[in-house]
């Protein structure tokens, strides 16, 4: 009876793991994936496990720490993930729910959602009232901003793991070197292949109408995340003046933050990130909000969990696919022919290789 369970604690360790292809996007790079791994400890021995991405290392400390904190005021509790919410809003409200804060409570709460789907003996997505399925995914672990050639090849690498669909980055200083490699990549790839592209918040609003109507002809599902990303009237001002749909949502803090984007119409598409919208939890709350407003919804890297989320979400779009767990996971999310597999036995199909965790473990 999951009504009688209780949390002992929820246990953070940070890691920091090797990827298999390094990602420079229009604001950075990144070459090693600064993790933090959640458990869920309750009094009837289940676990349960969800891991964060830190961004940066410099981060991934102070976010252990914030996840260890709220263990302790929730040790004893049920394990109840609207109660956990409900007490962990009241006492960060004065601090302010985003930021550090929101990466923990989403950890907190995607550990804790697993710990009851094992409990229960159910695949996370069969908890939520839906069946693991088959959902459209696409290869996000590289393509970053590079030389049209090395775009080329890469493109043809991720394809070859299983996918017909990539996401190139953009926002090279030289908007001809943008239009270049995602030319380049369409003629490499031919038109079967799904391709959308990331600016990571490069530009502002006129270079932004500029550029993206460069890469109006080059049938791009969607131009994600042109300007900052929480100017939505610049966002609006975009998708008014393009013809290829406008992506966002990665930055979302909440179901709020969403339900203001689509207020001020600021995007074609919306894609929460499920450490930022507030965990299985929030996402629930944002997938009804797309589901209202008639708008598809994708997802942003965390493709275990996120796999399971979209067999409940109503306007399922496409998943983001990104491997940067893998090497402190016991086991990989399955892909098939351009489809992610989520697991069909208990839980959220996240289990940890400890011996991994043991050597990529940050003291
Ligand atoms: C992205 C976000 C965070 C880290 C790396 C890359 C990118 C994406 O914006 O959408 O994949
Ligand atoms: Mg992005």
């Amino acid at each position: 009876m999951t009504d009688l369970v209780r949390i002992k604690r929820f246990v953070a360790r940070p890691v920091l793991v090797p990827m298999n292809l390094a990602l420079q996007t229009a604001t950075g790079a990144i070459s090693r994936a600064p993790l933090v791994l959640v458990d869920c400890e309750t009094d009837q021995g289940g676990r349960g496990h969800a891991y964060l991405f830190s961004l940066t290392p410099a981060a991934l400390k102070p976010l252990a720490a914030m996840v260890n904190e709220m263990s302790d005021m929730l040790a004893g509790d049920q394990l109840v993930p609207f109660e956990i919410e409900r007490k962990l809003t009241q006492r960060f409200t004065l601090l302010g729910l985003a930021g550090l804060q929101r990466l923990a409570q989403s950890g907190i709460d995607m550990a804790a959602w697993d710990a009851l789907a094992r409990l229960r003996k159910l695949p996370l997505a069969g908890l939520l009232g839906g069946v693991p399925k088959p959902v459209p995914a696409y290869n996000s672990k590289g393509l970053g901003i590079m030389p049209a050639g090395a775009a080329v090849e890469e493109a043809h690498r991720l394809l070859a793991e299983g996918f017909d669909a990539v996401k190139i980055r953009v926002g090279r200083p030289d908007a001809d070197e943008d239009l270049k490699a995602v030319r380049a990549v369409r003629k490499a790839v031919g038109d079967g292949v799904t391709l959308m592209c990331d600016y990571n918040q490069a530009l502002t609003v006129t270079e932004a109408i500029q550029r993206c109507r460069m890469l109006d002809d080059e049938g791009l599902l969607w131009i994600e995340e042109p300007i900052r990303h929480d100017d939505y009237a610049g966002c609006a001002r975009i998708a008014a003046e393009i013809r290829t749909p406008v992506q966002i949502g990665e930055n979302f803090d909440s179901a709020f933050s969403m339900q203001g984007a689509l207020a001020a119409h600021a995007s074609d598409f919306v894609m929460p990130d499920v450490q930022r919208i507030g965990g299985v939890t929030g996402w629930l709350r944002a997938a009804s909000l797309a589901h209202a407003a008639g708008i598809q919804m994708s997802t942003h890297l965390f493709s275990e969990v996120s796999a399971h989320l979209f067999c409940v979400t109503p306007t399922a779009h496409w998943l983001e696919y990104v491997d940067w767990a893998d090497a402190v996971l016991a086991r990989r999310l399955t892909i098939k022919d351009g489809y992610a597999l989520p697991n069909q036995e208990p839980g959220n199909g996240i289990e940890w290789d400890e011996a991994a965790v043991a050597k990529y473990l940050v003291d």
